[in-house]
């Protein structure tokens, strides 16, 4: 087998950065990416042999572990059944059933292949559903890849967005505006600037991709009111949140739930048990204006992929069982309290976020509240840190702008094993010496 850095070498042959998402590509760690060649539980295992503890879990969706043996039961019974049938199955009712059960504020849900899929549909469906164009969104909130989502700051406070990426046309920015989170004044700015033509507010409940940060007392409360007054629908993107947080996700966690809480939500990642799932949900009246009940046209041929959906059903099944969501908080704090007290000890400053299984440790004074704070982090000390890390054999994200999660197969065992290294590393970090696996030019080894 070539090593990982000879395998990044071949598949930059072949596919863009040799990466089929960009961060994968470790680009923010100033080393080449490990490659995977199969994972158990709580453990990756590169094509090395090396054996790390897995606190990525896939961006979110491993939440169970891998190679999670219901999951792998059922998927298995349905491989034998078929695969891919574009036709209605039992599995997608039984599978909306179960987010319908365990989402307080869905009442329908239609499934897609991703969250950015989703994210997009449930855009769309809020201005098919409004009559109006536009939407606000938060800075440091990702919400996938579609065009109106792919938006900077414009030049001022509330002004409307330009494109964040080549390729997004000014057009497609034109009707996003984009505000500070954590920011209710800015929010309501940006409702007074635009009048009656806001569709809708879409907010990371818990923001996770500009790192952890949790909304401020009352923020979400206050995105609520503010959608009311102005007459906007409010999303909760939670494909991270979802089935993280709680069964019922931020809006369960928060007491965000029927006319206090979300008119739709997006989900993705552990709903499909590891297999490629988005979907979006909320009021029946709202979700009626979807094709081919209503107007608003939204489709995909893997809609509700029957392996998919058997491994969702497994998935959200287990994480019913009682006590699930109170050993993911133990988990995270345990993670959360250790790291900072590692760093507190060798000196190394940080400021640290935990919202039940989700973590960040941001290396800065903080506090974090959004995106110009989080972005005040010392990105080279954290690529030290992931280096150094990853050495020691522990899997984390490879950027200080993602989460650091629980989950339900780590053992304590692991998580005093990893904070114990964890103090070991912060010490070289004050001494200026960590990450040993220094930046090199892509190695990937
Ligand atoms: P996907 O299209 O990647 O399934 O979902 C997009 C998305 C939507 N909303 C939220 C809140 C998300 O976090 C995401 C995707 N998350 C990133 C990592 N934080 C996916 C990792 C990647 O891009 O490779």
């Amino acid at each position: 087998m070539l090593n990982s850095g000879e395998l990044f070498a071949q598949a930059q042959q072949v596919i863009p950065g040799g990466v089929n998402s960009p961060v994968r590509a470790y680009n923010a760690v100033g080393i080449g990416p490990r490659f995977v060649d199969s994972a158990r539980g709580s453990h990756v295992y590169d094509v090395e042999g090396r054996d790390y503890i897995d606190f990525v879990q896939s961006w979110g969706p491993m939440i169970l572990g891998h190679g999670y043996p219901d999951i792998i039961e059922a998927v298995t019974d349905q491989l034998k059944r078929g695969t891919s049938f574009g036709a209605p199955t039992v599995l997608e009712t039984q599978a909306a059933q179960r987010v319908v059960e365990c989402v307080p504020n869905i009442d329908m849900v239609r499934f897609v292949s991703s969250g950015t899929e989703a994210v997009m549909s449930a855009i769309r469906l809020a201005r098919g559903y409004t009559g109006r164009e536009k939407i606000i969104k938060f800075e440091g909130n990702y919400h996938g890849h579609s065009d109106a989502l792919l938006v900077a700051a414009g030049s001022g406070l509330a002004t409307l967005g330009i494109p964040s990426t080549p390729g997004v046309t000014a057009g497609a920015a034109a009707d996003t505006v984009i505000v500070p989170y954590n920011d209710l004044d800015a929010v309501r700015a940006a409702f007074q600037a635009h009048a009656d033509a806001v569709a809708a507010l879409i907010v990371e409940p818990v923001a996770g991709n500009m790192g952890v940060v949790p909304p401020a007392d009352g923020f979400l409360p206050g995105l609520r009111a503010l959608c009311d007054e102005f007459g906007a629908l409010l999303i909760f993107d939670e494909v991270i949140c979802g089935f993280r947080l709680a069964l019922g996700g931020a809006q369960e966690y928060f007491g965000m739930t029927g006319d206090a809480g979300p008119d739709l939500t997006t989900l993705g990642k552990i709903i499909g048990g590891g297999f490629p799932v988005g979907a979006f949900g909320g009021r029946r009246e709202i979700m009626e204006r979807l094709a081919p009940v209503g107007p608003v046209y939204q489709a995909g041929t893997l809609s509700g992929n029957p392996i998919a959906m058997a491994a969702g059903i497994a998935a959200m099944d287990a994480l019913r069982s009682p006590g699930t969501y109170e050993e993911l908080t133990r988990k995270g704090e345990k993670i959360a309290r250790g790291l900072r007290a590692a760093a507190d000890a060798a000196g190394v400053q940080v400021y640290g976020t935990q919202v039940g299984s989700m973590t960040t440790l941001f290396f800065c004074e903080g506090p974090v509240t959004d995106w110009g704070t989080a972005s005040m982090a010392d990105t080279v000390r954290y690529a030290a840190w992931f280096r150094a890390m990853l050495d020691r054999g522990y899997w984390l994200a490879p950027s200080q702008y993602e989460a650091c999660f629980a989950s339900l197969a780590q053992t304590d065992a692991e998580l005093d094993a990893f904070i114990s290294d964890a103090h070991e590393v912060m010490r070289e970090l004050a001494a200026g010496g960590a990450g040993a696996g220094a930046a090199g030019a892509g190695a990937g080894v």
